[in-house]
C-alpha cells in the first residue's frame, strides 16, 4: 500500500509551508490529509482506481488529484514547489522536542541554520538567543530538546525494529530459496528498544543472500560483506541503524541462535552452569571434551544442560535459569489467550476509525469484545466527549451490538484524572459504562501518585491507563511512585494497564512483574487510534512475557462475561462492611 508513503509526502508539504510561514489553514489541510492516509484501513490506490477518493472525509478535489498524480508518476509537483529553497536538514529540526516551525524558519532566514549541527553552533555562540523573541531560556530548552532527540535515536523502538527485520528477512528468504533465517538479539527477546538488528542465516545460497542484503533499497552503507558475516547501515527516519547478518552451519544453527539471542547476562550464567556440568557452550554447540552434544536446535542446547527451553523474553538473568532448573518456569501468556481489547479510540475523540470499522478490525483479531474508551471532556486537544456525547455514543454502540453476532463493543471511557485527583465524569455517568480506564493527561509533575490512588478509590474506575506516562521516543513520564499505585490497585481490586503502543509499552517489564507478584491484574490495551492499532497487541504481549505474565495474570484473557463478573465481584466486596 502507498498510503503511508503519500502521507509522508503530505506531511513534508505541511512542514515546508510551516517553515515558510504560510497561513495555518493551508498547512492544516495537508496535516489532516497525512493523518487520514496514515491511519486509513483501505488501500488508497484502490480508492483512486474506483474514483472514491473524494468520499473520504477531509480529502477534497485538490488533494485527490495530488494523490492520483503521485500514484501515476511517483512524484507530486506541489511537494517539490513547497520544499524549494529549503535545505533538507531543516525538516529534521522539526523533530527536536520544543522546537517549532516558526523558530526553524527564523533560524534559517536570520542565521542560515540548515541542520542540527548549525543549530548547535548558533546556540553555543549565543546568536540564536540574540534573535528577536528568543532569549537564553528558549535557546537552552532547544538544546535540551536536541539531547532528548539524539538519545531517542540511539535505539529503535521495538515496533520499528520488528518492521524492518520482517522486511529484510523476507528479502533474504526470497534470495535464499530455502534454509533458515531468523532474527536474534534484543529483538527476539522483545526488548522495548533495540540497538541493532541481529539476523542469523543457515542457507546454501550465501552469496545470493549477501547480495540481497547489500542491495536492499533501504541500505545506505555497507560496513562489511564477507563469507560468514555482513553488516549494513540502513536508513530509519532521519538516522541510520545497523543490521548484522551472520551465516552459520546447519548443525550449529540452534547454538548460534541461542548465543546471539542473549542476553549477555543470561549467556554468562548459562556458561557457568555448563562448566559445573563439565560441558562447554559456545555459538557452535554444547561440547563434552571434543564431542558435540547439541547444536542444531535451540531446545537441544538447553536440554544438554539439563534445562527446558527458555522463552527468549525471559532471558535476562532475572531468575529464569534457576526456575528452569527447578522445572518452575512460568507458562507465559500467548496470543491466543487474549479474548478482547481494553483500550480503543474512535472518531468520536481523536481516533481515525468509525465504531463499525473498529468492530470489524477487532473481530478480525479473533476477539469477542473491544472496549471503546474515547477521551473525556477535559482532554480538549483530543476532542474529549461530554456526558451528552458519551450517552449518544452509547446508543450508537447498542445499535451496532444488536447487529453483531459473537462480538460486542463495550461502552467505555478513558476518563481524565484531573489535577485534584477526581475524574472527569461524575459517578452516575461512569455507572452506565462497561469499562473505565482512568489516565493522567495533564499536570505530569503534580501529585500524580496521590491522584492515581484517589482515582483507584473511585468505585467505577477499573484500570489506570499508561501508568508511567513515559514515551520511549523521549518523554520522561510522570513523577509517580508506581509501587504505591500498584499497591492501591491491589487494595481496591483494580487493574493496571499494559499499553501496547510501541512508543509506550507502559507498564514496563519490571513493574509488570511487581504487579503480578502482588496479584494485581494487568489489562493489555492497544490504545488503537487507527487501522494499524489492533495488531500492536503483539508488542504488548512481548512486554507482558518479559514481565513473566501468565494467562491468569491478564484481565483480557477473560471473556466479556468473565470481565463483567470480575467487575461485579469487586463491587460486591466493596459493599461489605
Ligand atoms: P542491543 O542490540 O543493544 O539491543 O542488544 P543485544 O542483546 O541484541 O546485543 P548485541 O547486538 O550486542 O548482541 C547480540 C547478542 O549476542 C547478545 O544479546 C548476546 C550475544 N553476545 C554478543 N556479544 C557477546 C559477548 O561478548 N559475550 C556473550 N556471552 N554474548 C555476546
Ligand atoms: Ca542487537
Ligand atoms: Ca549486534
Ligand atoms: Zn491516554
Amino acid at each position: 500500500m502507498k498510503n503511508r508513503e503519500i502521507a509522508a509526502v503530505f506531511s513534508r508539504i505541511a512542514d515546508a509551508l510551516d517553515i515558510k510561514g504560510e497561513p495555518a489553514f493551508k498547512i492544516l489541510a495537508y496535516r489532516r490529509a497525512a493523518r487520514i492516509l496514515d491511519e486509513m484501513a483501505e488501500d488508497v490506490a484502490v480508492l483512486a482506481a474506483d474514483n472514491r477518493l473524494c468520499d473520504v472525509e477531509g480529502i477534497g478535489d485538490g488533494l485527490a488529484s495530488k494523490i492520483v498524480e503521485y500514484l501515476k508518476t511517483g512524484r507530486m509537483a506541489k511537494a517539490d514547489e513547497a520544499a524549494k529553497g529549503l535545505p533538507a536538514g531543516l525538516f529534521d529540526l522539526l523533530n527536536v522536542p520544543g522546537l517549532g516551525a516558526k523558530t526553524v524558519g527564523l533560524a534559517f532566514k536570520a542565521l542560515g541554520v540548515a541542520g542540527l549541527d548549525d543549530l548547535r553552533r548558533v546556540i553555543a555562540d549565543g546568536s540564536l538567543a540574540a534573535l528577536k523573541g528568543m532569549g537564553e531560556k528558549k535557546a537552552e530548552n532547544i538544546l535540551k530538546g536536541i539531547g532528548t532527540l539524539e538519545k531517542g535515536r540511539e535505539r529503535l523502538l521495538l515496533g520499528e525494529a520488528a518492521e524492518i527485520a520482517e522486511e529484510v528477512i523476507a528479502e533474504l528468504k526470497r534470495a535464499a530459496g530455502g534454509g533458515r533465517i531468523e532474527a536474534a538479539g534484543s529483538l527476539r527477546r522483545m526488548r522495548e528498544t533495540i540497538g541493532d538488528i541481529d539476523i542469523l542465516a543457515s542457507v546454501r545460497n550465501g552469496e545470493a543472500v549477501i547480495g540481497a542484503l547489500t542491495g536492499w533499497n533501504r541500505v545506505r552503507r555497507v560496513l562489511a560483506a564477507g563469507d560468514t558475516k555482513a553488516s549494513v547501515l540502513i536508513e530509519v527516519g532521519n538516522g541510520e541503524r545497523q543490521v548484522d547478518l551472520r551465516f552459520v552451519e546447519p548443525d550449529s544453527f540452534g547454538a548460534a541462535l541461542q548465543y546471539f539471542t542473549g542476553s549477555k547476562a543470561h549467556n554468562v550464567k548459562l556458561r557457568g552452569l555448563a562448566k559445573d556440568l563439565g560441558l562447554k557452550v559456545n555459538e557452535y554447540g554444547v561440547f563434552r571434551g571434543e564431542r558435540k552434544a547439541a547444536g542444531r536446535e535451540e531446545t537441544d542446547v538447553y536440554k544438554a544442560l539439563g534445562l527446558p527451553w527458555i522463552p527468549p523474553e525471559l532471558r535476562e538473568d532475572r531468575g529464569e535459569i534457576e526456575r528452569a532448573r527447578e522445572g518452575r518456569l512460568p507458562t507465559l501468556i500467548e496470543r491466543d489467550d487474549i479474548r478482547g481489547d481494553l483500550h480503543c479510540h474512535t472518531t468520536a475523540s481523536d481516533g481515525r476509525l468509525k465504531l463499525a470499522e473498529l468492530a470489524d478490525l477487532m473481530r478480525a483479531m479473533g476477539y469477542g469484545y473491544a472496549a471503546v474508551c474515547d477521551h473525556s471532556r477535559s482532554a480538549r486537544y483530543a476532542g474529549g466527549l461530554t456526558p451528552e456525547r458519551l450517552k449518544a455514543q452509547g446508543a450508537e454502540i447498542d445499535a451496532l451490538n444488536r447487529k453483531l453476532k459473537g462480538f460486542r463493543i463495550l461502552k467505555g471511557t478513558e476518563v481524565d484524572i484531573l489535577p485534584d485527583g477526581t475524574v472527569d465524569f461524575p459517578e452516575p455517568v461512569l455507572a452506565g459504562l462497561d469499562f473505565v480506564v482512568a489516565s493522567v493527561h495533564s499536570s505530569f509533575k503534580r501529585d500524580v501518585t496521590a491522584r492515581m490512588i484517589k482515582a483507584l478509590a473511585n468505585p467505577h474506575v477499573d484500570m489506570i491507563g499508561h501508568p508511567s506516562g513515559r514515551l520511549l521516543s523521549g518523554r520522561e513520564g510522570y513523577d509517580v511512585d508506581l509501587e504505591k499505585v500498584i499497591e492501591a490497585a491491589r487494595i481496591h481490586g483494580k487493574a493496571m494497564e499494559l499499553n501496547s503502543h510501541i512508543d509506550r509499552l507502559d507498564l514496563d517489564d519490571v513493574h509488570l512483574r511487581l504487579a503480578k507478584d502482588k496479584g494485581v491484574p494487568i489489562g493489555i490495551g492497544t490504545d488503537t487510534h487507527g487501522a494499524d492499532g489492533p495488531a500492536m497487541i503483539r508488542f504488548g504481549l512481548g512486554t507482558a512475557r518479559r514481565g513473566w505474565l501468565e494467562k491468569t495474570d491478564v484481565l483480557n484473557t477473560l471473556s466479556a462475561a468473565g470481565l463483567a463478573r470480575w467487575r461485579n465481584k469487586r463491587t460486591g466486596e466493596k459493599r461489605r462492611p
